[in-house]
């Protein structure tokens, strides 16, 4: 078999593979890539590595997931080689993580930074993509990977008078490498989804004063991160096979063991020590070990909820602030709970406000602060903590031309259409692992099977001679019916952000996987036992 650097040349590409964006599955796949012997480059549009690591490096800005379970598994070595310091790891030791990966396994020299893709162009006679950057740097390839992320392109709310702020203003997703003094300063801090709960209760001690504006409260519970412990780095170490095991037998990539029992189970009492007993445990157990019918029964729910409102009264001081903390339109799910230290905490200090904006809405920001419909406050430093395009933001502004120039932008307009949430019907030889439709859970380990499908499904055409993939319309529907069918029993509500109900203009359609692994690892076994069939040409 001819070596894939001269099959490349025979077809007129410049390499076989072009990875866009340097993130947790980029890398990844670019490591599988380069290990199987393509040619692959990858175009990262930020001056480095890490994706979301690389651009959210506000303070406070850390995991969810147990740091050893959001990292690659691929390698012992390196599992072993790499001492995670808190169960929650902060974003610039996730940033060194990713560096380190990348001088570890040699990648970094496949890396382009600082390379926005700004077109990406499908050549039916060579079957390659031309894919172009900003700065005019353009190269062709068989396949083209977009791991772009679906919480990649910041975003700014529509209130007028935005841009005539004069004082300092920044979003938490696209956060500057040089440090910000807060030091005497009144800041404002715009939203309170995951961004805005975590870098708030870090700047309170500096700031001259801290004025929260919150649209949706969130049900905020407690991370309870810890660094760890030598022993506990030691289990690690010792337990590598058993743990990756766990990891990827499990429905959402954590550790975290489901209870068995439902709430209505236990005795008032038994339920109280049980619901403190979540209370103190890690991240996202408040989700994945809660009784099992948290999810699926609303008194359940509202239960777990009545457990929550009672902490948050026992915690803020004020009452009255309490009350514009505890969510009204949402139990526990609905959408996308953050997890948090200090964070009722911080409203007892006196230089800390809640502006309730369901009470006092936006009227519009001016050069000197912001007005709500109660009147004018005065800052030196705003901070947009109000989200991302989620799902198809980064995929959209790609300009992406697949057959019979069908752009990608425009057929997306009314919300994706993917099969298994990283390849799409009219996109040859185009693969999004990480994309919208795919995980509900830890997103890693979600994104490696995707990668890991795409790496197989590119290895098999090289082995069998093809140089086309397109997944048939029959695949694509089958997995979109599948979304619209079990979206009715996802708890998120519609307006959240899974849903890009948060984007100014933008069609609401559920954008994660309802199905889960379980239909992740069904679609797939399905297409690799048929020998990909209808794939391939
Ligand atoms: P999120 O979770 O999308 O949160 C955005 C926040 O910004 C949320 O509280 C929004 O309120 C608020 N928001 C959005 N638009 C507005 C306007 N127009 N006015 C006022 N407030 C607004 O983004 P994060 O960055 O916090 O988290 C992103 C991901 O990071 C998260 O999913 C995790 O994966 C980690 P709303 O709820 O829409 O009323």
């Amino acid at each position: 078999m001819a070596a894939p650097e001269d099959r490349s040349a025979e077809s007129g590409t410049d390499v076989d593979v072009v990875i866009v964006g340097a993130g947790i599955l980029g890398i990844y796949q670019l490591y599988v890539a380069d290990r199987a012997g393509y040619s692959v480059r990858m175009l990262e549009q930020g001056g480095g590595v890490g994706g979301t690591w690389y651009w959210n490096r506000y303070p406070g800005c850390r995991f969810d997931s147990e740091s050893y379970t959001y990292g690659y598994l691929f390698s012992e070595e390196l599992w072993q080689e790499w001492d995670w310091s808190e169960e929650f790891a902060a974003q610039p030791e996730t940033e060194r993580y990713l560096n380190y990966v990348v001088d570890k396994f040699g990648l970094r020299p496949h890396i382009r930074l600082d390379s926005r893709v700004t077109s990406a162009t499908w050549d039916e006679d060579s079957a390659s993509w031309a894919t172009r950057t900003a700065d005019g740097f353009e190269i062709r390839s068989r396949y083209l990977v977009s791991t772009t992320g679906v919480l990649s392109v910041p975003q700014f709310p529509d209130v007028p008078g935005r841009e005539d702020f004069a004082g300092e203003s920044y979003h938490t997703g696209l956060w500057p490498k040089e440090p910000v003094d807060f030091e005497g300063k009144r800041v404002a801090v715009i939203g309170t989804g995951s961004s805005g709960v975590q870098i708030a209760p870090m700047i309170t001690d500096q700031v001259e004063s801290l004025t929260l504006y919150q649209r949706t409260p969130s049900w905020a519970t407690p991370l309870n991160n810890h660094p760890i412990s030598a022993k506990q780095q030691a289990y690690l170490k010792a337990n590598f096979a058993s743990i990756r095991a766990e990891l990827e037998a499990s429905v959402t990539g954590f550790l975290h063991k489901p209870a068995t029992r439902n709430t209505f189970d236990d005795t008032a009492e038994e339920r109280r020590a049980f619901y403190e007993e979540i209370w103190n445990s890690p991240g996202f157990s408040k989700l994945t070990a809660n009784y099992k019918d948290l999810l699926l029964r609303q008194e359940a729910n509202a239960e777990w909820c009545a457990f929550l409102e009672e902490k948050i009264r026992g915690i803020v001081k004020d009452q009255a602030t309490a009350d514009k903390l505890i969510p009204r339109d949402h139990l526990y799910g609905g959408l996308r709970p953050p997890y948090v230290a200090d964070y009722y905490e911080m409203f007892n200090k006196p230089t800390v406000t809640l502006v309730s904006l369901r009470e006092t809405p936006l009227v519009k920001v001016t050069a000197t602060g912001i007005e709500t419909s109660d009147g004018m406050r005065e800052f030196d430093m705003i901070i947009w903590a109000t989200g991302f395009d989620f799902g198809t933001g980064a995929m959209r502004r790609m300009g992406i031309v697949g057959a019979g120039g069908l752009a990608l932008g425009d057929h997306w307009a009314a919300g994706p259409l993917t099969y298994l949430g990283m390849m799409a019907h009219g996109f040859p030889n185009l693969f999004f692992p990480g994309g919208p439709h795919g995980a509900s859970g830890n997103n890693p380990r979600y994104g490696a099977l995707q990668v890991d499908f795409t790496h197989n499904l590119i290895g098999y055409a090289r082995d069998h001679g093809f140089r086309r993939i397109e997944v048939p319309t029959e695949g694509e529907a089958a997995w979109m019916a599948m979304i619209e069918k079990l979206r009715p029993y996802s708890s998120f509500q519609e307006r959240g952000q899974y849903y890009g109900g948060n984007t100014p203009g933008k069609a609401k359609r559920f954008l994660l996987n309802p199905g889960g692994r379980p239909k992740l690892d069904a679609f797939m076994s399905r297409a690799v036992e048929s020998g990909y069939q209808g794939f391939l040409r």
